[in-house]
């Protein structure tokens, strides 16, 4: 049975839609000053000038310049600053207050930090440090995350720190530490532009990195041709040359398919693997029973069309593979990265121009974030908290005896096991927004009432801050200047505009109170981002993410610097005017884990071949639930919404979320177009209305996500995690649809504007 909505779901729905903000409304006339910055938004992290006028960003300009995306931005890169004067920016800070019209009160801002200081006390004195949980997120700078990670593990002294780039990197960052002993993309975008094959599986790119659409345009008109691997025929997938309509969870049967008839007819790349790799006869004999006919069976592609994707891919001489969330969301999600990088290690092609392999990252600083230490098992410097050499290290740089750091924690999702067990009690969260975000939110839900205290640091107050005993106001990208990491593995640089109104502080400072109120400010000192970063510098010196050489103006003259980027060269020699590694993997590469072994980062210089296995995702359909849910995006609307639906051109653009099912499907279950349909699973249920579409096996259905209580398709997934990487499985679970009346509150509810 469904669990019913908690009662204070009306209240949430209440508080929403939010007050969409338009452009007419914004201040204008003609700005004093142009700041050259990066969107706030997805991990392409596009160059943009930003107008500013009276302390008030007023609009934009391309910046020509930044070589990635040559001016050229997406509807959310277009509208973003229509968040800076937004009415409901958290200007004050808030305690919860049941008797105030909106649940809450303002208070000054130091008796906040004051009051969160002592609840973090209380509770760790009474039930122990680990009691105490931080919760932080990826559209951060590197230089907070970096901070986050600190405060945690030193200030605070929890093992109970993660990100939620465990929602999204984390399936393609184990495969990739699996595979290359390093965690990056690969290769710059331009490696696309000479590629005769891209092979794009699970990545909606037109609409989640419209700039790489133009790289692939820009490729195919110079030859190349184009896979697209997908249950959706997407934008880009309607114009490519070949698309493979994947039944959702079994993306790894189609590369050990592929693979098989790479080596059924040797397309392979025989010298490079016998140099370069080990592991390829254990990989070869499991791929043997994966012949077409087993191949097209499991995944639902007829078996000329992997014929053709093989021998496209197989005969290609240069190439570039990418994926995203479509193959890594799943309860099996490392074993389908793994597969992929199989077939782009049996081919040989990496490490040299045009070819290339890369995750598409997904928050602003989806590859920074992942770095610097605020993941549950992780250190500065893409270091591992369970050796003790990566303990000592950074103890030393913090000035801290290594055992007083704890051991690592648990993943974002298990943090919220553990408020069940009483384990947790108190949380705080910054840039997070996990009620619309997380997997069978229905729990989330409950699990936040449970806590005795829960912090939220944001610059809007998002649905999941809405639970919280005190909301801290942060700032708005804007409002700060830091660096972040972005698709290709180019560190750059968000510069500040303008500064926080009201008693909205920068995000770091924040954080650096609560440690002054709590009475542990050792460490927690800084006057500056950059003085983080370059402590962060030192942090980083000799781990596999090194920045030791980067800074920030080595950023502003090169625009971006790609780490790694050491100050200290294999002779041991200073090199502090070291550019950077464009190209990961070249062929007589320097790592300082081979040392010139090999380009690859394992002592042996070697890649790894891993035997990719299938496993049947962890909910199938059966009678009862007939029907394949996947979740996902469309272009207007950003993560959780908490930005994109303030955004009053976006909220045209794309207003409610919906159901999309092909006319089979519809026609069977007597729906059209347009009619209100309920959608069912084992954990909640939500109403929306129904997108007829040719572009869908008929199968499967696919909601967007980006919207929150009732509409949240959230309700529904299943919070199964990938036993390695512990990714929920957002893009399979089982459903049931019927045609149904419009709901009763979309009436109530109706945007006021
Ligand atoms: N407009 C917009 N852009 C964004 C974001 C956003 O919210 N909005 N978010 C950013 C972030 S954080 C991320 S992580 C990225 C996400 O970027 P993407 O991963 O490209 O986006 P999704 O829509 O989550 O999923 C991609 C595709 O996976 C397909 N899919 C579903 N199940 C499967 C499967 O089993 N196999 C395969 N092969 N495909 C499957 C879906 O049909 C969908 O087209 O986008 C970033 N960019
Ligand atoms: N069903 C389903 N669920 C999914 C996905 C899916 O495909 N399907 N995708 C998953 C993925 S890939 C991701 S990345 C997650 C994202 O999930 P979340 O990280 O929860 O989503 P966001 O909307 O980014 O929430 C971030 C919050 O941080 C705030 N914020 C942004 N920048 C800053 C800042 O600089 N400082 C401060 N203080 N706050 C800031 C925003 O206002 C927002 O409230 O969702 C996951 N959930
Ligand atoms: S593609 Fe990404 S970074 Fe570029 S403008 Fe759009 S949301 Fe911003
Ligand atoms: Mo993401």
């Amino acid at each position: 049975m469904p669990i019913p909505p908690p009662e204070n779901l009306a209240l949430l729905d209440a508080f929403g839609p939010h007050r969409a903000y338009e452009r007419d409304r914004a201040p204008s006339g003609s700005p004093s000053h142009l700041v050259k910055t990066h969107c706030c938004f997805c991990g392409q992290q596009c160059g943009i000038k930003l107008e500013v006028k009276d302390n008030a960003v007023v609009g934009f300009e391309p910046w020509y310049d930044f070589p990635f995306n040559k001016g050229k931005l997406c509807p959310k890169g277009i509208k973003r600053y229509l968040q800076n004067q937004h009415p409901d920016r958290l200007v004050r800070a808030y305690a919860k207050d049941t008797s105030a019209p909106e649940g809450f009160r303002a208070l000054p801002y130091e008796e906040a930090i004051t009051r969160v200081a002592a609840e973090i006390d209380r509770i760790q004195t009474h039930y122990g440090r680990d009691a105490f949980a931080v919760l932080s997120g990826a559209s951060l700078t590197t230089e907070k995350t970096y901070l986050m990670g600190k405060f945690a593990h030193m200030t605070l002294r929890t093992a109970n720190i993660d990100y939620n780039g465990r929602l999204c990197m984390v399936s393609a960052g184990a495969g990739n530490k699996k595979a290359f002993g390093i965690d990056r993309g690969a290769n710059p975008w331009d490696d696309l532009l000479g590629a005769e094959v891209i092979f794009i599986a699970g990545a909606n790119i037109a609409e989640c990195a419209p700039i790489t659409t133009d790289y692939v345009w820009q490729a195919r008109e110079r030859g190349a041709k184009v896979i697209v691997v997908d249950p959706r025929v997407t934008p880009l997938a309607r114009t490519c040359d070949l698309y493979l309509p994947v039944k959702p969870g079994r993306d790894v049967a189609l590369f050990n398919g592929i693979l098989h008839l790479m080596i059924a007819n040797d397309w392979l790349d025989r010298p490079f693997i016998d140099a370069h790799t080990v592991g390829f006869d254990a990989l070869a004999a499991h791929v043997a029973e994966w012949t077409p006919a087993q191949t097209a069976e499991v995944t639902g592609i007829a078996e000329p069309l992997i014929r053709q994707a093989a021998a496209l891919w197989g005969k290609a001489k240069t190439s570039f593979l990418m994926h995203a969330r479509g193959i890594e969301h799943h309860s099996h999600g490392v074993q389908n990265v793994l597969g992929a990088i199989n077939i782009v290690l049996a081919s040989g092609r990496i490490g040299r121009e045009f070819c290339g392999y890369a995750t598409i990252t997904g928050q602003a600083n989806g590859q920074g974030g992942r770095e610097h230490g605020q993941k549950c098992d992780q250190l500065p410097g893409g270091r591992d908290l369970a050796n003790p050499e990566h303990r000592a290290y950074i103890a030393g740089v913090w000035g801290m005896e290594p055992d007083e750091l704890p051991q690592p924690g648990v993943d974002a999702y298990e943090i919220f096991r553990k408020v069940e067990r009483d384990e947790v009690r108190g949380l705080l969260s910054i840039c997070f927004n996990p009620v619309v975000s997380l997997p069978d939110n229905n729990f989330i839900r409950a699990m936040l009432d449970k806590l005795e205290f829960y912090v939220a640091i944001d610059f809007f107050l998002n649905e999941t801050a809405r639970y919280a005993d005190i909301v801290l106001p942060g700032s708005l990208h804007e409002e700060d200047e830091g660096t972040v990491t972005q698709v290709e593995g180019r560190v750059i640089k968000i510069n500040k505009a303008v500064s926080c109104p009201g008693d909205a502080r920068q995000d770091w400072r924040i954080i650096q109170d609560l440690a002054r109120a709590l009475g542990r400010e050792r460490g927690m000192t800084f006057a500056s981002p950059e003085a983080i970063f370059d402590e962060l510098r030192v942090a980083s010196r000799g781990g596999i993410c090194d920045y030791s050489a980067i800074s920030y103006d080595k950023i502003d003259q090169q625009f971006g610097v790609f780490w790694p980027c050491p100050d200290t060269g294999p002779d041991g020699q200073p090199t502090p005017e070291h550019r950077g590694t464009v190209r990961l993997f070249e062929p007589g590469s320097w790592n300082p884990i081979a040392r010139g072994a090999g380009p690859f980062y394992f002592p042996d210089g070697k890649a790894r071949f891993n035997v990719s296995r299938y496993t049947p995702p962890a909910e199938v359909v059966d009678a009862d639930y007939p029907i394949i849910l996947t979740t996902g995006r469309v272009v207007s609307h950003f993560l959780s919404g908490t930005q994109t639906r303030r955004i009053g051109p976006l909220v045209d653009h794309c207003p409610e979320p919906f159901v999309e099912l092909h006319p089979r499907l519809a026609e069977r279950l007597g729906i059209a177009d347009a009619d209100w349909v309920r959608v069912v699973s084992r954990r909640g249920e939500t109403t929306l209305q129904a997108h007829v579409v040719r572009t869908i096996r008929p199968d499967t259905v696919f909601i967007p996500y980006h919207w929150a209580g009732r509409k949240s398709v959230n309700q529904l997934t299943i919070a199964a995690q990938d036993p390695i990487s512990k990714i929920p499985e957002y893009k399979v679970c089982a459903v049931k649809l019927e045609k149904a009346q419009a709901p009763a509150y979309r009436a109530e509810l109706e945007p006021q504007q």
